[in-house]
């Protein structure tokens, strides 16, 4: 049987990038009936420093923005990374079989460790703890955009390793890649760049929680080219493409039907059409956000639910684990 897990960090207020590459791709695979994990990945954030009060709070955020997105508690497990202790444990016998070089090598490592004087060691075990969130539930499927593969990766490799080591434990988990171009948003600033969290231009990205105004002020600083007709060629016109996806992502169309509509707008004028379709997808989101938002016990208690349902997954995966490793 399949199982699908998906990690999201609580850093700060989600962008559409995380939304669409992320968020809503899991609540439809829910749709289609996939068994789903989703986990907020509060010890991942931990490898850059976040304000503990802040860090709390993002949790929140995260989990009202799942529900409001449409994840269902019940039928899916979402969950804390932190509340299931397992996944710290299986992260550990994990870290043993994995090699520093191999580590040391992803170019997200060199990218992040790079621009850093004293460089954490949970950064370097960052994909090593990942590789734990997915099998420790034995999941055989994670939805990840292109920059995840090579972690992936590493997941299959510490499967393999295990194997020959002690014998079977895990399934290899397999990438479920997205075919609408939402795993790689790209800045409204500079196009060649993913939309991130963590641009220090807010104008780079639209964030969940923005009102119809500063979508439409956003889209419309995007920067562009000069040729005025929209076409779709992420190639050679990453900012417009990049508006074409948005647009097709909002209302769910092809990017041939998109440019067929624009047939004949200038780019200002394309931007208020993707503009306004992008407002209408959000809004309903945002307005349950702000609902679920100020309802923090009931969000916390959907935590305690989801982490009761995990652990018992976890510790079955576990307790196989640690026989084959010899632990008990
Ligand atoms: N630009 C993007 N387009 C599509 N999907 C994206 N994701 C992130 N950026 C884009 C996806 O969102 C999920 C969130 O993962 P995360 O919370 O671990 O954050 P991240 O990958 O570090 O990306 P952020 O949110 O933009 O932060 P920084 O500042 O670190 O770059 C993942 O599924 C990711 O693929």
């Amino acid at each position: 049987p399949r199982r699908v897990v998906s990690g999201l960090q609580p850093t700060g207020a989600l962008h559409i990038g995380n939304y669409f590459g992320a968020v809503r791709r899991c609540v439809r695979l829910q749709e289609q009936g996939e068994d789903l994990m989703i986990f907020i990945a509060d010890l991942h954030s931990l490898t850059t420093h976040q304000d503990p009060q802040q860090l709390q709070q993002n949790v929140l955020e995260l989990t009202a923005c799942l529900l409001a997105a449409g994840v269902d508690p019940e039928r899916s497990v979402l969950f804390t990374q932190s509340s299931v202790a397992r996944h710290a444990e299986l992260c550990w016998l994990l870290t043993c079989l994995a090699t520093h070089a191999r580590l040391a090598h992803l170019p997200q490592y060199k990218e992040k460790a790079a621009a850093m004087k004293e460089v954490p060691l949970g950064l370097l075990l960052y994909p090593v703890l990942q590789a734990a969130d997915v099998l420790v539930y034995g999941g055989t499927h994670v939805p990840v955009g292109a920059d995840q593969l090579q972690h992936l990766q590493v997941a299959s490799q510490l499967v393999r390793t295990f194997s020959h080591r002690y014998g079977r434990a895990f399934p290899t988990p397999r990438p479920l890649l997205a075919d609408d171009g939402s795993d790689r948003l790209r800045s409204l600033r500079d196009p060649t760049k993913k939309m991130s969290k963590s641009d220090t231009d807010p104008k780079s990205r639209i964030l969940l929680t923005d009102p119809d105004d500063v979508i439409e002020l956003k889209i419309k600083k995007a920067v562009t080219d000069f040729t005025p007709q929209v076409t779709f060629d992420p190639e050679t016109r990453p900012g417009v493409s990049n508006l074409v996806t948005i647009h097709c992502l909002a209302e769910d169309k092809l990017p041939e039907e998109v440019v067929q509509e624009a047939e004949g707008l200038s780019t200002a004028q394309y931007k208020r059409v993707v503009a306004a379709a992008l407002a209408r997808a959000l809004a309903p989101v945002r307005a349950r956000a702000a609902g679920l938002r100020a309802r923090p016990r009931l969000l916390r208690d959907v935590l305690r639910h989801g982490a009761a349902r995990a652990r018992p997954r976890a510790d079955a995966v576990y307790a196989r684990v640690a026989a084959l490793v010899g632990l008990h």
